[in-house]
């Protein structure tokens, strides 16, 4: 691991939480992530299953979580399952866990090896009545590929069919929305390295720097200050790309007079940051572009206000969108008369702005929360109000991370530079 030790408090307090909402003779069973073929012998980097490292603070692949608070038998009432140990594995990867050092991670006080999963289970099936298994049940997640939950979950119906199954899903979900002191430091963390490589980018940036170069600065930054790296793939798009939501092939060359669009946030012990940022490539906004800036920036400062326990995220959508409707009057884009007219399932505001502006972060970036839930304090919350002119090659996005709180919200990105003037000076060079 690259960051320090999460103390095994977080770990224990997260299943003690989450043990506390299963009802007797039920137990809970959760996988990591399996290790993702990329072709040949080879693997993409691995990434825990975020509910897995929420629960166990164990990265490696092969493990098993299994838990069943009213278990007749103590010792079983929590069972961790690590890899057995797997000499020529050590060879050629290195260390491999071992029981004690799985123990020192978790918290969890009975450690099996992955090879006793089957026997072990049976035995608790034996006298536990359902059984929570846990998908992923984001709304937008879609794939052909079966993950390690997904394949446990089938194996479990075909073996046990006539046990009660339930969803962990909606259990974890209630649990991880509301951020913890210790999931908000890493937050913080991951925020404060997404600032220092913007700091660095903005000294880099000129006309005639590909976008891919201006990515190899933040890599840069990432990596020496601990990150596991980016979150998501990270959106590095100057003068028309800015218009592409979600432009990744960050291959163009910057040119002057081009506005350039970021959108990347780090990611560190697991927990990530979301963060856009739009700054003009040599270094001086047109007016044009500044005024498009800072209609964006005073929303977002406005929008910034609504993240207080009560409101929901759908709220904050439509309030957000109402006012980016009102900027758009003011810059042009269309007339308070054509608004009163338009129709009404295809608002005018739509062809400038077509995205949400908040969704929670944690160990995901787009980490789950209802959007009709009302917020509350511990919740962590982007605000990404943005406008995209194509015919004016103007693509702006602004976005913080936000923490609702009993009183005003935290803004975890305000060290991070925002003002336009704020920017222009930083990238003022002595040439
Ligand atoms: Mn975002």
């Amino acid at each position: 691991m690259r960051y320090p030790l999460i103390s095994n408090t977080f770990f224990k307090q997260n299943r003690e939480k989450l043990s506390g909402l299963l009802p007797k003779d039920s137990l809970a069973v959760f996988a990591a992530a399996a290790n993702m073929p990329r072709n040949g012998d080879q693997f993409f980097p691995f990434r825990q299953q975020s509910d897995f490292f929420y629960l166990t603070g164990i990265e490696a692949e092969k493990a098993f979580l299994v838990l069943y608070p009213s278990c007749p038998e103590p010792e079983l009432k929590e069972v961790l399952f690590i890899e057995a140990y797997n000499p020529v594995k050590a060879t050629w990867d290195g260390h491999m866990l071992s029981q004690q050092e799985a123990s020192n991670i978790s918290g969890v006080q009975t450690i099996r090896k992955d090879d006793q999963f089957d026997a072990v289970l049976r035995e608790l099936m034996h006298s536990a009545q359902a059984v929570f298994l846990n998908l992923n049940e984001y709304p937008k997640y879609h794939t052909v590929i079966a993950d390690s939950n997904k394949l446990l979950a089938d194996k479990i119906k075909a073996a046990y069919p006539l046990h009660d199954f339930l969803r962990a899903a909606p259990l974890l979900e209630g649990l991880r929305v509301i951020k913890s002191e210790t999931e908000i430091k890493l937050i913080e963390q991951a925020c404060q390295i997404t600032g220092k490589a913007f700091e660095r980018v903005l000294r880099f940036v000129e006309p005639g720097k590909y976008e891919f170069e201006v990515q190899a600065e933040i890599d840069h930054e990432f990596t020496i200050r601990r990150a596991q790296g980016h979150a998501y793939a990270p959106i590095i798009a100057g003068g028309i790309n800015s218009c592409v939501l979600h432009y990744t092939d960050n291959e163009s060359r910057l040119e002057s007079g081009d506005l350039l669009l970021f959108d990347f946030g780090a990611e560190y012990a697991n927990y990530a940051s979301d963060m856009s940022r739009t700054i003009p490539v040599n270094g001086k906004f047109t007016d044009r572009q500044k005024d498009c800036y800072l209609a964006v920036l005073r929303v977002l400062k406005q929008a910034t206000k609504l993240y207080v326990p009560g409101n929901t995220t759908d709220q904050i959508n439509k309030t957000t969108w109402k006012m980016m409707e009102a900027e758009m009057i003011d810059l042009g884009l269309f007339t308070a008369e054509a608004v009163k007219n338009q129709h009404p399932e295809s608002p005018l505001y739509q062809k400038y702005l077509m995205h949400g502006v908040a969704h929670h972060v944690g160990l995901d970036v787009h980490d789950p929360g209802l959007k009709y839930q009302p917020l509350k304090p511990g919740m962590v919350i982007t605000c990404e109000p943005g406008i995209y002119i194509r015919e004016e090659k103007i693509g702006i996005r602004l976005e913080n991370d936000i923490l609702v709180t009993e009183n005003d919200p935290v803004n975890l990105m305000a060290p991070i530079p925002i003002e336009a003037d704020e920017i222009e000076n930083l990238m003022q060079r002595n040439y």
